[in-house]
């Protein structure tokens, strides 16, 4: 049988066959009606089909993808839908017409040329569909597949993934594009190539993200988490115990992580690379090595664990405290190291060298400490799940990790803010087994796991002890509530729909 990864990204002719029965299908009736309807009154002809794909919650392994580590990721139930219907080849003005249900979001238009150039200065919501647009057709030429010249592209959006919160609403935007776009051109991949290629289109907007989003959102299977590992992407079927619930929770301060990239995620990227580079060096590797090959911390690991089984451990951490100083790096130290200046090592990637501009220091202790123990982690995890031990253990265990995680990427990787550390604080206050930020941070949701029997209280708990002074001051409607904390089971992927 052809693992799940090798098939391509599903066609379904009913809603049902993705959203299930009960309350679910019913509110995707009436998403996909308004869709249809605001899709005619605007474009004056009905979408010639529909792609959905989901947000995500990482259960644990943050800020590692990137590096090479895999994460442990499931897919929500909210998703993005876009609906899709090409224009007539003949048509004098071609044009991507990008319009949303929501009016927040007024249409955007773009060129239909491929090879357009996306204006990251000028930020602008559509932007994530030409990053699928450009992405696909950058891999249709890599591939030598002929998908005929542009035609026009009217294309409808509803999302349902909160926006900054840290569950990947871009990757549900980038993914739904990208799929909908290759359906209207007759092509569908194997789902681990989709994975692949949109975490390629993705970057177009500008951050150097790793793939787990976009990984999840495609290969999520309804019921099970998945460990997402990559080069190449794989995608293994985590059963969760039952006798546990994820809660979301939204901190309510919002994570711009595109805005924010030379900052915080593109930041942290760099002072990875950094922190590998030094590393491999500090561990036998010539500099204009080092330098060309080591790209990310996995990277250098071998060497790591070599190095600890000097010492009796296979513990890479153990490299880290040898070789790194705890004390920030300045640019001057690092490239007496390498021999070269920052400029020349990432003269190749712009938004690296817009990292480097802002950045007064490195902490390369830091994070170097933070990945090799949180790749850990998520091994962990994936044991503790299938171990036999009994089911109070089990949960207490993953409960440690998540919060061993979140401590890590607190205080070392400096992804977290002051209303994630006071929401992580009020969950664990409250009986949660574990509770930690999710995704990129600084901003956005955090996860906790709480016991299946406690779960209504425990959300009750949260509105009044977190939300209801932000309900009090204006921060947001009490009947939105529901929008920022709930349960969650692990949910479906990407799909297409054709009616
Ligand atoms: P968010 O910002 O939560 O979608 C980002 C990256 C992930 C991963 C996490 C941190 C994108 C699309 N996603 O997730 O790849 O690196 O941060 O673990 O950039």
């Amino acid at each position: 049988m052809a693992k799940h990864e090798d098939l391509p990204v599903p066609i379904h002719s009913k809603l049902d066959e993705v959203y299930g029965d009960g309350s679910q299908v019913e509110e995707a009736q009436l998403r996909f009606s308004i869709l249809d309807s605001k899709f005619e009154e605007l474009f004056g002809h009905l979408p010639d089909l529909y792609a959905r794909a989901p947000g995500r919650v990482n259960l644990i392994g943050e800020h590692i993808d990137y590096e090479g580590y895999s994460v442990l990721p499931m897919a929500i139930r909210q998703d993005t839908i876009v609906a899709i219907g090409k224009r007539d080849a003949g048509e004098s003005e071609k044009l991507l017409r990008i319009a949303n249900v929501n009016d927040k979001y007024t249409m955007c238009t773009y060129p239909v040329d491929p090879n357009q150039e996306i204006d990251l200065k000028n930020h602008r919501w559509g932007h994530y569909f030409v990053c699928g647009y450009k992405g696909f057709h950058e891999y249709a030429k890599l591939a030598g597949m002929d998908v005929g010249s542009p035609v026009g592209l009217d294309v409808m959006i509803d999302g349902t993934v909160p926006t900054g919160s840290g569950l990947s609403s871009s990757a549900a935007f980038v993914c739904s594009s990208t799929i909908a776009i290759m359906a209207a051109l007759n092509v569908n991949l194997p789902k681990k190539e989709v994975a692949q290629l949109t975490c390629e289109c993705e970057r177009h907007i500008g951050t150097q993200s790793g793939g787990m989003d976009q990984a999840i959102s495609i290969m999520a299977k309804t019921g099970f988490a998945e460990l997402i590992d990559f080069n190449p992407i794989r995608a293994t079927d985590v059963q969760l115990p039952a006798g546990g619930t994820f809660v979301i929770a939204h901190s309510l301060a919002e994570s711009q992580k595109a805005v924010t990239a030379a900052t915080n995620y593109n930041n942290r990227v760099v002072e990875c690379r950094l922190a590998s580079i030094v590393l491999g060096i500090k561990l036998g590797m010539e500099p204009e090595e080092a330098i060309s090959k080591v790209k990310t911390l996995s990277d250098v690991e071998g060497l790591c664990v070599s190095f600890a089984g000097t010492h009796g451990s296979s513990d890479p951490t153990l490299a880290v405290k040898e070789y790194l100083k705890e004390e920030p790096y300045t640019a001057e130290e690092i490239e007496k190291i390498t021999g070269k200046t920052l400029d020349s090592i990432f003269l190749d990637s712009a938004s690296s060298l817009d990292v480097i501009k802002a950045a007064k220091h490195y902490k390369l202790f830091q994070r170097a400490s933070h990945v090799y123990s949180e790749a850990k982690r998520v091994y962990a995890f994936k044991d503790a799940v299938s171990s036999d031990s009994d089911e109070e253990e089990k949960l207490k265990k993953l409960g440690d990790l998540m919060n061993d995680s979140h401590h890590s990427c607190s205080v070392l990787f400096e992804c977290s803010c002051p209303e994630l550390e006071e929401l992580v604080e009020v969950c664990k206050g409250n009986g949660a087994l574990g509770a930690r930020l999710t995704g990129a941070g600084w901003g956005g949701c955090a996860v906790a796991l709480v016991k299946e029997s406690i779960v209504p209280q425990f959300i009750l708990n949260l509105k009044e002890q977190f939300y209801q002074s932000r309900i009090d001051n204006g921060t947001i409607k009490k009947s939105d509530l529901g929008l920022y904390v709930f349960a969650s089971k692990p949910s479906s992927g990407a799909a297409i729909f054709r009616f």
